[in-house]
């Protein structure tokens, strides 16, 4: 878990540089080598690090749109990841998806820009193990801000009537863009949703990464278990703005200092420590993960960009007629399915 939750927290350190370089002296989202938004997840890493930790490969996981320290403790191609950040070709989703659009089959994991949108492909996998008869399982993680979207309380509702393997994730960082949790909600606590669907729910309610790990275990054993799903919720912190160039103009100062105190990563290596790790020992871990987020960002950085007219391919409808001039590979008014 620790080493996880430092390779994402010096990967987005990094992707902060980088993102930064080309794109001042006016803020110019498209400029530099990541172009587009990025919403870095700095103060998440124990909610990606503590339930991942109990997943395989075949386990689904539907992320939002910041996505980075779950994909890591997923198990995601670093270097596809980074490429596809980078707008590569060599990239998980040939460079057209960027870093809210990340997809690795071959751990089994997604993430989309639109918040909730993880939770209906959840159930879906969840139903899939299912009927297949097999014990994987799927985790949707989703925002706090997300709890009163139509798609979390209907999968919700769609898992627990199915009795799904299915763990739905609530990082609570206390915003959603520029809007503070009890604007929204009166409730201080969303795994209390899970009382409506007569479903175990429970908070850990500090970014405690061994508090994550343990409530984690007992609601992912209990979907591989085939016992149906749960809902967890995790207190997070957002140590950074909602995206890279918010001036974060909303935001309380002591809130903002708050975060940045509590550190869930510092936590750990004390928790490390009074275990009888050694600093040495700490400290290999950390070059490790930095070592490999350089080696994933120089060897990105050396793809070739995608060839303009490949952003015709792949695509599931047809183009808009005088787009291309490629022949349409296939009809949608054909009638097939
Ligand atoms: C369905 C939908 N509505 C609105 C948006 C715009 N949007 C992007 S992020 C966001 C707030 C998300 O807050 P939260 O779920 O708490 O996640 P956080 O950004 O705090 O991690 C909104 C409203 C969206 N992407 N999708
Ligand atoms: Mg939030």
């Amino acid at each position: 878990m620790y080493a996880d939750m430092v390779t994402a927290r010096h990967y987005e350190e990094r992707l902060q540089e980088e993102y930064l370089e080309g794109k001042q002296p006016a803020f110019d989202i498209s400029a530099g080598p990541i172009p587009g938004e990025l919403h870095l997840a700095a103060g998440h890493e124990a909610a990606g690090a503590g339930v991942c930790q109990h997943l395989r490969d075949d386990d689904t996981v539907t992320a939002p749109h910041r996505p980075h320290h779950v994909a890591i403790a997923k198990g995601v191609d670093l270097k596809r990841m980074t490429a596809e950040i980078f707008g590569r070709e060599t990239g998980l989703g040939k460079g057209k998806g960027g870093h809210m659009h990340l997809f690795d089959p071959d751990v089994s994991f997604a993430c989309s820009g639109i918040i909730a949108e993880g939770c209906p492909p959840a159930a879906g996998a969840g139903l899939a193990a299912k009927k297949r008869n097999t014990d994987s399982v799927a985790v949707a993680y989703l925002g706090e801000g997300a709890i009163d979207q139509g798609a979390f309380l209907e999968s919700l509702n769609f898992a627990a009537v199915h009795d799904l393997p299915v763990v739905f994730v609530i990082e609570d960082n206390d915003w959603a863009i520029s809007m503070p949790k009890e604007r929204v909600t009166d409730l201080e606590d969303g795994s209390k949703r899970a009382d409506g669907f007569d479903m175990p729910g429970r908070r850990v309610d500090v970014d405690d990464a061994v508090a994550v790990y343990d409530a984690a275990r007992e609601a992912v054993g209990r979907a591989r278990d085939q016992n149906g799903p749960t809902l967890l919720e995790i207190q997070v912190h957002r140590r950074m703005g909602h995206f890279m160039g918010d001036p974060e103009s909303y935001r309380p100062e002591a809130d903002q200092a708050a975060a940045a105190q509590r550190d869930s990563i510092e936590r750990l290596a004390d928790d490390l420590r009074a275990a009888g790790t050694d600093d040495a020992e700490l400290e290999d871990l950390r070059a490790e993960a930095e070592a490999r987020v350089e080696e994933a960002i120089e060897w990105a950085k050396d793809q070739p960009k995608p060839d303009p007219a490949a952003a015709h391919e792949d695509m599931w409808v047809n183009p808009p007629s005088g787009v291309t001039d490629s022949e349409p590979d296939f009809d949608l008014a054909g009638g097939e399915d």
